[in-house]
């Protein structure tokens, strides 16, 4: 278990399930902690944990056992392994470089047969294309085609049928704590509870209270009515599929529904398809040939103001909107969805580069979000500082042809007074 980090609703764990009912040998649950990962802050980690806390507790009621180990997964992976007589392995899948190294590394050290399973992706990401999409309207047609097939009730959880062999100690979990090696400064928060029946509760929240104005209103951050699930959905904590399957049951076919399975199957898993397919997602190198010329073509532009990154970190640019973007993200870990197009594209008009713009905008967005280290996050930031599944607009300074966005025309769009003022009481 790795990057689906639940219990229910879980093709790996299923099909791992379905093998060991088929051979006749017990199940149990591996998870392998890096003590430090990419970056990551306490943040992130404190709901990480007390979300696999929940997955522990929950496998005991199955008799599943659950192990957690820190270290260097194809390590604690291959000794697991040879020390228990594992006849066989079930991963999940990830698009992340980091994912693809750890798997190749266990391969290696492994003789016994390894399975990859998408249980992120509704349309699996190897099946859904083969290659690198261009953009939405590439891919689009191909998930839709395929919805039919993969969009099906999940079956239940089983217990264990064969009993582990050996006694099995629960995970001491301050211990767990102690030995992580990461930055503490940015701390947990307290408005959204991690774990698998916290996300389900903010599931149906959303489909009650938000999900009919979704298609007009999930642009306006002075009045937010998007789901707040990805931090769930970027730690495995919900299933995507489950989340379609409830908001198809529970909404009327129209505008909002149609929006929202947009964002959670078609932007998600395009971003799946990017990753996948671009080695080098997170860096400048991946953006499309026409951006990247346009980019070129606009170095030397004067830029209206320049930022150090730890001016951007501390929110203090000239610009009240922009500000408060990188606030509400600081102080709760999730900045709303629209802002994070023009706080990237900011970055990008307030720095000498393109690359060093990447680079601060990956930092911010993996130091804060709860959600970041996502392929969703490096496409997002590829999609807004260098067109990546885009085209070419109109050409303007710095930006070249890459799609521009203003304050003003964020002043037409909602209210920044409003907006700025609750991020305000945030504090
Ligand atoms: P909702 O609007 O309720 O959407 C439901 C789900 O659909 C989301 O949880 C997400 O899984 C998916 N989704 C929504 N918008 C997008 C999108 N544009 N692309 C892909 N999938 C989408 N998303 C992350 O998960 N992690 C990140 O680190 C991240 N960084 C971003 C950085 C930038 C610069 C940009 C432009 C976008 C980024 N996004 C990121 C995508 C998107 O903004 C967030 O997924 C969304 O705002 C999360 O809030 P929500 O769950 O309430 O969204
Ligand atoms: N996955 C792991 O298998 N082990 C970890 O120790 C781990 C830490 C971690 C910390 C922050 C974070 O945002 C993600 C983390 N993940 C870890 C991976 C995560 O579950 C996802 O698989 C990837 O980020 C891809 O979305």
């Amino acid at each position: 278990m790795s990057r689906e980090q639940r219990v229910h609703d879980n093709w790996a764990f299923l099909y791992a399930g379905e093998l060991a009912r088929i051979r006749k040998v017990p199940l149990a649950v591996v998870f392998t902690l890096s003590p430090r990962f990419l970056d990551a802050t306490l943040r992130q980690y404190d709901f990480m944990l007390r979300g696999l806390e929940e997955v522990e507790r929950s496998l005991a009621r199955y008799k599943i056992p659950f192990f957690l180990f820190s270290g260097l997964p194809a390590r604690e992976v291959s000794s697991f392994v040879k020390k228990n007589g594992v006849g066989t392995l079930v991963t999940d899948f990830s698009p992340l470089r980091i994912h693809l190294e750890w798997k190749t590394d266990v391969a290696k050290h492994l003789q016994i047969p390894f399975h990859e399973v998408d249980a992120h992706n509704i349309v699996p990401c190897r099946v859904v294309s083969d290659k690198r999409e261009y953009a939405a309207a590439t891919i689009r047609p191909k998930i839709h085609r395929s919805l039919d097939t993969f969009l099906d009730q999940f079956p239940r959880v089983s217990r264990n049928r064969f009993k582990w062999k050996r006694n099995v100690k629960p995970t001491d979990w301050k211990r767990v704590r102690k030995g992580l090696k990461i930055d503490t400064t940015v701390k947990p928060v307290d408005w959204l509870i991690p774990g698998e029946e916290a996300a389900h509760r903010v599931l149906r929240q959303f489909i009650k209270q938000k999900l009919v104005r979704y298609g007009m209103g999930r642009n306006d951050p002075s009045d937010p009515v998007q789901s707040d699930l990805s931090p769930y959905l970027h730690f495995g904590q919900i299933s995507a599929q489950r989340v379609a399957l409830e908001v198809m049951r529970h909404s009327p076919p129209g505008k909002a529904r149609d929006a929202f399975i947009e964002e959670l199957v078609v932007r998600r898993e395009l971003s799946d398809n990017f990753c996948l397919h671009t080695p080098d997602y997170d860096s400048v190198s991946a953006f499309p040939s026409w951006a990247m010329k346009t980019l070129d073509d606009h170095r030397a532009d004067e830029r209206s103001h320049t930022y150090s990154r730890a001016h951007f970190e501390r929110g203090t640019t000239h610009d009240p909107l922009w500000n408060a973007a990188q606030m509400e993200m600081v102080r709760t870990g999730k900045m709303h969805g629209f802002m994070r197009m023009y706080w990237a594209k900011k970055i990008l008009e307030w720095t000498p580069t393109p690359e060093q713009a990447m680079h601060t905008a990956i930092y911010l967005n993996d130091k804060y979000e709860l959600d970041g280290r996502d392929p969703n996050g490096y496409t997002g930031i590829a999609w807004s500082i260098g067109g990546v599944h885009d085209r070419a607009w109109g050409e303007r300074p710095v930006f070249g042809k890459v799609r521009y966005m203003s304050y003003d025309g964020c002043k037409r769009k909602f209210d920044i007074g409003k907006y700025i003022t609750n991020v305000d009481r945030m504090k």
